[in-house]
């Protein structure tokens, strides 16, 4: 396998990654952005994103002289080989992507990309936008490719790096081969296709573990009712090999950047061409059932009763971030649950080891400290919401002496329920009895 010349346009967590580690795989890697202060940072070797070894694949990449970071992306692709778009597509209006910083991609470089050279989405893309793409580019010596990422935020770095699979599809044979090949190190399965499938396969997969996911929560939920314990349950359900035993944790329900805004796109495509996706549906709803679900166990606990006011009462948060071992706040459902507690009069104290003290956009909501004993502290009670591995690891007899109520609202099942009822909490779980 020969280096190649790469330019990744987008520094966001997926265009960083896919920027610093194909530099570690030898390439040289341009990676443009339209943020000058961005830019300059990452010029330094500053990352800014909590993503486990990424600074150190970045510095690497810098010092060995294989990876670049330049304002803009005219300049940059034009002795480019291959040209990575990893651009945001957010959820626009009605649910579907909004696909405007691709089109304005692709409209300042359209002109510029040398003869030969291959354009990959790796940006999450309806179905369709690559052949939208190369209509836009509309220039026969530019291939267009499509090659989703499945990194998931927090070990984006190892994903990448070790992936189950690589995707490619192109009208092109000859461009998806090229853009295989830039993986060929990593020796994973590799699926070569047209374009729509393997944008299909990124929706397709996020979904299928948005539904997982849901159907695991409903199943928590029933198990709670009929006096069954949910983490054995899924314990035997993924000794069969088609379950796997992964993705089956209950919780506060999903969230993040990817699963809700890939739901709600794949679902109106789906009403697009007059299909009625109504188990994709079923499961959106349900998610959002979860929530509620979560704050009525919560009140329950309070002893005010599942629907019961919590107008004053103080709570301790423990977890903000829609999943440990990031500082992502977007669409998480622990932010969700705290609004939601929010707008029943609670008072919350949050504690997340992602966040700083001073994290602007949640004053309204709750007030953020960095010790977890300073949430503790004459709460009604404690309501674990994202997993941080730190609370594990609490001095739970010093928690309980903190508590005005010593009870804790467990929602992701992370806790050991023994060592709370030594220290004289009592622990509420998901899908379980205490
Ligand atoms: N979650 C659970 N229980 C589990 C696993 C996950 O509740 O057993 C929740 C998790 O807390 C989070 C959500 O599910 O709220 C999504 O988690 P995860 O998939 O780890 O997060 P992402 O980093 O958003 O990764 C997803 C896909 C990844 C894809 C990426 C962007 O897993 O393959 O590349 O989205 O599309």
């Amino acid at each position: 396998m020969f280096a190649r010349r790469i330019v990744v346009v987008g520094t966001g967590y997926v265009g960083l990654t896919t920027g610093a580690c194909l530099a570690s795989l030898g390439h040289r890697v341009v990676c443009s952005d339209v943020d000058a202060a961005k830019v300059a940072r990452l010029s330094r070797g500053e990352v800014g994103i909590l993503e486990p070894g990424l600074g150190e694949l970045v510095a690497e990449g810098i010092a060995a002289g294989r990876l670049e970071f330049v304002l803009g992306s005219a300049g940059a692709v034009a002795d480019a080989e291959v040209v990575f778009l990893c651009v945001p597509t957010p959820m626009g209006s009605g649910g579907g992507a909004d696909l405007a910083a691709v089109e304005s991609v692709v409209a300042e470089v359209a002109t510029e990309l040398p003869a030969g050279c291959v354009l990959v989405c790796k940006s999450t893309v309806p179905v369709g936008t690559s052949a939208r793409v190369a209509e836009l580019v509309g220039r026969p010596d530019v291939a267009v490719v499509s090659n989703p990422e499945f990194l998931r935020e927090g070990s984006a770095v190892h994903d990448f790096l070790n992936p189950d699979r690589i995707v490619v599809g192109s009208a092109s044979q000859d461009a998806a081969e090229r853009v295989a090949a830039l993986y060929a190190r990593l020796g994973a399965p590799t699926v070569l296709t047209d374009a729509p499938s393997a944008e299909m396969v990124k929706y397709a997969a996020n979904c299928f573990l948005a539904t997982k996911l849901s159907y695991v929560n409903a199943v928590a939920e029933l198990c709670e009712r009929l006096g069954a314990n949910i983490s054995d349950v899924t314990e035997g359900m993924g000794y069969d090999r088609r379950i796997g035993q992964s993705f089956l944790q209950p919780g506060p329900g999903w969230g993040g950047s990817c699963l809700p805004k890939d739901t709600a796109a794949l679902l109106q495509v789906a009403q697009s061409v007059g299909f009625d996706f109504e188990l994709l549906g079923a499961a959106i709803d349900s998610n959002a059932r979860q929530r509620e679900q979560m704050v009525a166990k919560v009140a329950d606990a309070c002893g005010v009763g599942v629907a019961g006011s919590l107008d004053g009462v103080r709570l301790g948060l423990l977890g903000l971030t829609f999943k440990a071992g990031t500082d992502d706040l977007r669409d998480s459902p622990a932010l969700a649950v705290a609004e939601l507690l929010a707008a029943r009069g609670a008072e919350l104290v949050a504690c997340d080891p992602g966040l700083r003290g001073d994290e602007a956009p949640l004053r309204d909501v709750v007030t953020l400290v960095d010790d977890p004993y300073e949430a503790a502290k004459g709460s009604a009670g404690l309501v674990v919401l994202t997993e941080w591995q730190q609370f594990r690891a609490l001095d739970w007899p010093r928690v309980a002496g903190l508590l005005a109520g010593p009870v804790v609202v467990d929602t992701r099942n992370h806790l050991d329920p023994d060592v709370l009822r030594r220290a004289g909490i009592s622990w509420r779980g998901v899908g379980r009895l205490p």
